[in-house]
């Protein structure tokens, strides 16, 4: 494995955010995600693998650490800034140079939901792929989304869930927009979500993955 790749991941699972922070204290002076990101794309190594290899292993390994009670939210909150350095460089790849989008996704983290940085990701990509993408950000009411899928008349939407306490507000979303727009398409993800509980609370796609949802975008929502 790279070694680039492998000090990447090590800053996002110690939350190393750049070579200013003084956190963690025994990496003090030392690159961190943000020098460590640029530093691999200078040196041709594919987003895509950034991506895969470095980041999403650090933050899984960060998921096992806190489940463990190894590691505790100030540390996580650590981490997530660190993938937010390195993303931050990720992000013009990822961004289409296609003239004419798509269409159009309304995208947010469901009521009672403060993760984003699956969302985030799952938006790049998505715009990467042609797509507008409207974020509402974390936290969404049901209200909130379908006030957007008022002002995006033909729009998408996207819903991400993280925890298994908020999966019922997803549901409830469902429920609201599609009781007033039933023929808007609804796609969700998330690590707790299944394509099993998809189709029970009535979204028309799942995805485990940023790629999964651009695929149901570009086979199931677009006219051409
Ligand atoms: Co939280 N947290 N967290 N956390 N956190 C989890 C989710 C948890 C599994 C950790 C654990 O116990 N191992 C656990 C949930 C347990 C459960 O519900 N069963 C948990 C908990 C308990 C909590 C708190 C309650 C902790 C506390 O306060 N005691 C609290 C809740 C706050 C709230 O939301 N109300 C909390 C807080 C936080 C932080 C704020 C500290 C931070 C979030 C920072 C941020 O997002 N800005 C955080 C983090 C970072 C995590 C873990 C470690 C990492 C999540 C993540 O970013 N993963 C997480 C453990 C884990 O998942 N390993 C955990 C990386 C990201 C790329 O993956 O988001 O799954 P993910 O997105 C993927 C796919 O799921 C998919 O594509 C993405 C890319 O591959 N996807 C979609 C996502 N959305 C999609 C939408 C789609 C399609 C695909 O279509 C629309």
């Amino acid at each position: 494995m790279n070694e680039i790749l492998l000090s990447l991941t090590r800053c996002v699972e110690r939350g190393k955010v750049n070579m200013k922070s003084p956190y963690p204290p025994d990496m003090k002076g030392q690159e961190g995600a943000d020098e460590l990101a640029r530093k691999a794309l200078d040196a041709g190594i594919p987003p895509q693998d950034v991506l895969s290899e470095a980041l999403i292993v650090g933050m899984q390994r960060v998921g096992v650490r806190f489940r463990n009670k190894e590691i505790f939210v100030p540390d996580v909150l650590m981490a997530a800034k660190a993938m937010g350095a390195a993303m931050a460089h990720l992000k013009p790849f990822f961004k289409s140079d296609a003239l004419k989008h798509k269409g159009t996704i309304v995208m947010g983290t469901v009521l009672g939901d403060l993760h984003d940085i699956g969302k985030k990701l799952v938006s790049m990509v998505i715009e990467g792929a042609g797509w507008e993408v409207v974020d509402l950000g974390t936290d969404v009411s049901p209200e909130k989304f379908l006030k957007a899928v008022d002002e995006h008349p033909g729009c998408v939407v996207g819903l991400s869930a993280l925890l298994t306490t908020t999966m019922v507000n997803m549901e409830a979303t469902v429920k609201h927009v599609k009781a007033k727009h039933p023929q808007v398409k609804v796609i969700v993800g998330g690590a707790p979500v299944t394509a099993e509980f998809a189709s029970k609370i009535g979204a028309d796609g799942y995805s485990a993955d940023p790629q999964g949802a651009v695929e149901f975008l570009n086979s199931r929502c677009t006219s051409n």
